[in-house]
């Protein structure tokens, strides 16, 4: 599916803020591919694609959820966390998308997985630094990404746990499993 196909299906999907968020990571991700030589195609598709069900009624989501068969503890962790999964599942229902590399890195962008790939991690990454976010350390992280996609990955995962954490919330326990797994194989 070509760039202009992709932007049009996701448009319908999303607001307008929403939509230039997907702008930003599709960027961030083409220029973190090149960078770090990942498939740049699928880059671009998964980046256009990844937050495609953000809006879908919780009702749906969960009603997917259950149907799918997916890990059903997402449904006690905060409902943020179900429309990467949900997404990777209606990108193909839905637009057709088949190719398991840019499903996988939808599903995994929100919380990460143990043995993320390249694509997944320059998709987790672009998400979080696209020139749209203003967390706080975002900078440093855009400024670790030129060097290290890992130490990247890692310095993003480190913010939004502790950013959880201080706002008292649950963290969802692939998220901690992915923040693991990238820590103990990169040195
Ligand atoms: O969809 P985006 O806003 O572009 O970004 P995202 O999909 O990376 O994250 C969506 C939200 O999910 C964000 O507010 C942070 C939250 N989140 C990420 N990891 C966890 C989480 N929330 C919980 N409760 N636990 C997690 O592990
Ligand atoms: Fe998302
Ligand atoms: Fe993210
Ligand atoms: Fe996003």
């Amino acid at each position: 599916m070509n760039r202009e196909v992709a932007l049009e299906l996701v448009e319908k999907q999303l607001t307008e803020r929403r939509y230039q968020h997907t702008l930003g990571v599709t960027e961030a991700a083409i220029e973190l591919a090149n960078r770090y030589g990942a498939d740049v195609k699928k880059a671009e598709l998964a980046a256009i694609f990844h937050d495609y069900a953000k809006f879908r009624p919780k009702d749906e989501m969960r009603g997917i959820i259950v149907s799918q068969g997916m890990t059903s503890t997402l449904l006690d962790f905060h409902s943020e966390l179900w429309h990467a999964p949900v997404g990777a599942y209606l990108v193909e229902k839905e637009a057709g998308i088949t190719n398991t590399e840019i499903l996988d890195a939808i599903r995994y962008h929100t919380s990460g997985r143990v043995g993320m790939t390249l694509l997944d991690k320059v998709i987790y990454l672009a998400d979080y630094i696209e020139p749209g976010r203003l967390f706080p350390g975002v900078d440093e992280v855009r400024e670790t990404a030129k060097i290290s996609l890992n130490q990247a990955v890692i310095e993003a995962m480190r913010n939004t746990i502790v950013f959880l954490m201080k706002k008292k919330q649950a963290v969802y326990p692939d998220t901690f499993h992915s923040y693991n797994d990238l820590i103990m194989k990169t040195k």
